[in-house]
């Protein structure tokens, strides 16, 4: 972070410690309209935060100060930004629905981009017409991706999200621990000879992934044969030999590249067993809306723009005020697992302590991300927010329509939502406790401080569109704060030790004679502990 900009900010932001909701909304009417902006079908209204118009303009001076636009630039022009992997990051160019080519290292990858997405197209409509068929000559009813990570996450959240638009005939599943239990549970649903199976791994090298693709495969081989590997595998990786050398045919792998991050996948050939299950004219338009976010990201100024003024806020609580977490609260079932999705993308992009320079920083990061759909959420953790200790902003994400018009669900639904961000931003006083004939001793337990921050992201309905402009927003506020931190946002090295150890750990658990064992006492103990009950 830019010490100088950020002591002045600091400054400003202590010096508006006693901002209180209440009172800015008394003394500006127009304080709703100020504080709301729209973009790719989202209306944003930031203004049940702790902010001025002036801070709002001290925290824009933060983005300007450290080269926001600069960098936007070099993001979508395919620079190599991704320095400590030496990569560029163009996620932007899977989405680019413009004529414009986008290079790297000279060539422009968007003619690869759209052969990919044409391959892509013509596979899922010969599995969603029935065209392509298994070993046995039977139409595909299950599809099982299997990855995990950036290789699963993202599709397994969208498939949730766009159920609607999903084609009831074909049932995806997800398939990514290396806890057997997984694999074991999902194929009891499905039958050999109408099942697809979808190994996602960029590297084709992931244990998990691998672990779950081996045992699937033989699963296969021991119901049909081994000749029916090829009609029920399909790869989508960026390794061609190993795909091969798993027994899939080159010709049924979908190819991605080096220059496309795990958690920014959902777009490429990642996305593929969402297309199969919403179609490819809906996969256009979760593109559309991913684009429109990113045209509006990157034309739009600051203190328009929606990705850098949630950014900015993020950064005001996480290093003005300390808060350690954020709640993301879709008002929304089919957005269930956006919270989880949003824990990989944002906790795995800015959980680094190590500035861009390889020196210590000496700010908070990344903060921790969590959430649960509304309402549930308000009958379980909400209590904590309201009156807990801690200062927690959130999110609060809902739709003026829904896809199921039951009776006034939805009424109640988006009552819940609105209503929530009233409570915790004004809060009840101890004298209305008192007006409605609260008993004295109960007061203190009854009054509500208020004053907690909350964004409000609202939209039409849950389309293609919205819900890609929705994950474009996120990624790009991800992306600002970590330039405004300093950090390298696209890699994650500190994956990489776990995985390491695990598979030291992998050879003792699994050695037929007692290994000597030279880790530390605990490990020690629990892995001779395994052992034993294992003998
Ligand atoms: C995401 C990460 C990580 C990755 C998985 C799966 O940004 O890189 O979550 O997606 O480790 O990797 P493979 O796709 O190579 O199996």
């Amino acid at each position: 972070m830019n010490h100088d900009v950020w002591s002045a900010v600091s400054a400003d932001i202590n010096a508006r410690r006693n901002l209180n909701l209440r009172e800015l909304f008394a003394h500006d009417p127009d304080r709703a309209r100020r504080f709301t902006t729209e973009a790719a079908g989202w209306t944003l209204d930031y203004s049940k935060n702790l902010i001025t118009p002036d801070l709002m303009k001290s925290l824009v001076t933060l983005a300007k100060a450290s080269d926001l636009k600069r960098w936007i630039d070099a993001l979508f022009s395919g620079e190599a930004i991704n320095a400590t992997e030496n990569r560029s990051v163009l996620h932007t160019a899977l989405r680019n629905l413009s004529t414009n080519p986008v290079f790297v290292n000279g060539n422009d990858v968007m003619p690869d981009i759209r052969e990919v997405l044409g391959k892509m197209a013509a596979f899922s409509e010969l599995v969603r017409k029935g065209k392509w068929l298994g070993h046995t000559g039977k139409r595909i009813k299950s599809i099982v991706n299997i990855g995990i990570g950036g290789s699963d996450l993202g599709p397994a959240m969208a498939y949730q999200a766009l159920k609607p638009y999903a084609k009831s005939s074909l049932k995806l599943y997800f398939v990514s621990n290396v806890d057997a239990t997984h694999l074991a549970e999902t194929l009891k649903k499905v039958k050999a000879g109408q099942t697809l199976f979808v190994v996602v791994s960029k590297t084709f090298t992931t244990q998990e992934t691998m672990t779950n693709a081996e045992n699937a495969r033989a699963w296969l081989i021991g119901k049909l044969g081994r000749e029916a590997v090829a009609r029920h595998f399909v790869a989508v990786s960026t390794n061609a030999e190993a795909v091969e050398a798993f027994g899939i045919d080159p010709a049924n792998m979908f190819g991605f590249w080096d220059w496309v991050g795990g958690r920014y996948s959902l777009t490429s050939a990642v996305g593929l067993s969402l297309m199969m299950a919403i179609g490819a004219k809906n996969f256009t338009k979760l593109l559309k809306g991913y684009y429109k976010m990113d045209r509006h990201f990157s034309t739009v100024p600051f203190d328009r723009n929606l990705p850098v003024i949630m950014a900015l806020l993020g950064i005001l609580y996480s290093n003005g005020y300390g808060a350690e977490s954020y709640a993301v609260l879709p008002y929304d079932q089919y957005l269930a697992r956006f919270p989880a999705y949003l824990q990989q993308l944002d906790m795995e992009s800015n959980g680094k302590s190590v500035d861009r320079d390889g020196r210590r920083v000496t700010s908070a990061t990344g903060p921790i991300v969590w959430g649960e759909p509304g309402t549930n959420g308000q009958h379980a953790f909400y209590q904590l927010i309201h009156q807990g200790t801690r200062l927690i902003p959130c999110d609060f994400i809902g739709f003026c329509k829904s896809h199921n018009p039951i009776g006034d669900h939805h009424d109640k639904l988006m009552a819940n939502c609105f209503a929530q961000t009233e409570a915790l931003a004004f809060g009840k006083t101890a004298a209305e406790c008192r007006a409605e004939g609260v008993p004295e001793e109960l007061v203190p337990h009854k009054t509500f401080e208020g004053n907690h921050p909350t964004n409000t992201l609202l939209a039409d309905k849950l389309t293609p569109e919205t819900f890609g402009a929705l994950v474009a927003l996120y990624e790009h506020k991800v992306f600002v704060q970590g330039i405004i931190w300093n950090i390298f946002s696209f890699d994650q090295w500190g994956v990489e030790l776990g995985k390491v150890l695990a598979s030291k750990v992998l050879a003792e658990l699994s050695a037929k004679d007692t290994p000597p064992l030279k880790h530390d006492s605990s490990t020690n103990a629990l892995i001779t502990r395994y052992r034993e009950a294992r003998a």
